[in-house]
């Protein structure tokens, strides 16, 4: 067969909502687009656990301390699926760290802000675990298999998350004057970096057009940030928070909420490594990463005496 044919079994598959799997040929550009998507997608993960992680010898109870513990745990471990689901693409574990320490590739602006308060681990959980979901809940119906299956189970934990930050700004926002302020503190803070999490405006996202012909995006950027900012102004009124856009209002012709302009000069500071916390993110990386290096060796060399034993 030539790479014409294979390029139209390709198209039928996606054509047909098919999953394309590992050993199926595919486009270069397709598998390029993948491991840049997938792999930013694991090292936002893997950064994503520093500002929770800082946390947890401050958590206020022991029942908060074990909930914190599981679900950067949880991140983790959502980091490995998906550096393994970009492997499948033919990139390794080296390279993706590589172009993580280097610079090369990207991760979530939204890392890149400080948590500063205890209220921060409900904001986080509530927005930054909340955008995650529906992001990713429309990923499930990604077009490469191994990143939907990851899809699938990385948005069970997810749901988790969402509600346990809800639950700590539902306690903060419901207990003493002070808590309640530390909350909407939190809220108007994280509120605009969540929402600049789904990316530029469609207009200006290059990337999309591609995404959304082969179903890798199954929804746009603007699309997916409407529907997150629709269910979660809803559930900041329910506990009396108030989201810092004066023109946030429901608009019953649209059956949307409109809602003020994004600063996209911030954006654009904060995703060429400007924002307040990129280098010291990176330098805790490269950091905890030589320093993990005999963990990585013992477990290999484990690894290759059980496989040993075996044979
Ligand atoms: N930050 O053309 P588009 C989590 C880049 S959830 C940094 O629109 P695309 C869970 C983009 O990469 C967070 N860069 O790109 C958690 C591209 O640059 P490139 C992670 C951004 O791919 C919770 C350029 O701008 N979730 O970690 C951002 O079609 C709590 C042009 O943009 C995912 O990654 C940004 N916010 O759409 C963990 C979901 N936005 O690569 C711990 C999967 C855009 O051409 C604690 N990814 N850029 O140099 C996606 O859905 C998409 O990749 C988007 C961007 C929507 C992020």
């Amino acid at each position: 067969m030539n790479d014409q044919i294979y390029l139209e079994h390709f198209e039928k598959l996606i054509g047909a909502d098919k999953k394309i799997e590992p050993r199926d040929w595919m486009p270069e550009d397709y598998r390029k687009h993948l491991i840049r998507q997938i792999s930013q997608h694991g090292h936002s993960e893997i950064i994503g656990m520093q500002p929770e992680g800082n946390w947890i010898t401050r958590a206020p109870s022991l029942r908060a301390k074990l909930i914190l513990l599981a679900k950067v745990q949880d991140e983790g471990g959502h980091g490995l699926y998906l550096y393994s689901a970009a492997e499948t693409l033919g990139i390794s574990r080296e390279e993706l760290i590589d172009q993580l320490e280097t610079g090369k590739a990207k991760y979530s602006t939204i890392f890149n802000y400080p948590a500063v308060t205890w209220a921060d681990m409900g904001a986080i959980g509530w927005l930054v675990d909340g955008a995650a979901i529906v992001n990713q809940i429309s990923l499930q119906r990604t077009s490469y298999g191994p990143y939907s299956r990851a899809m699938i189970r990385i948005c069970k934990e997810e749901s988790f998350h969402q509600r346990q930050g809800y639950e700590i700004m539902t306690h903060m926002a419901r207990g003493t004057a002070e808590q309640r302020e530390m909350a909407q503190d939190a809220l108007n803070r994280w509120w605009w970096p969540s929402l600049m999490m789904f990316g530029p405006h469609d207009t200006n996202s290059p990337n999309t057009g591609k995404a959304i012909r082969w179903k890798i995006k199954r929804d746009s950027n603007d699309e997916l940030r409407q529907s997150f900012i629709d269910k979660t102004a809803k559930q900041a009124d329910v506990i009396g928070l108030k989201i810092p856009d004066p023109k946030l209002k429901w608009n019953e012709a649209r059956g949307h909420y409109d809602f003020g302009e994004i600063d996209w000069a911030e954006f654009d500071r904060v995703v060429k490594g400007n924002g307040p916390c990129n280098k010291q993110r990176i330098a805790h990386h490269v950091k905890a990463h030589r320093e993990g290096a005999w963990v990585r060796e013992a477990a290999t060399a484990y690894a290759a005496k059980r496989a040993k034993k075996a044979a």
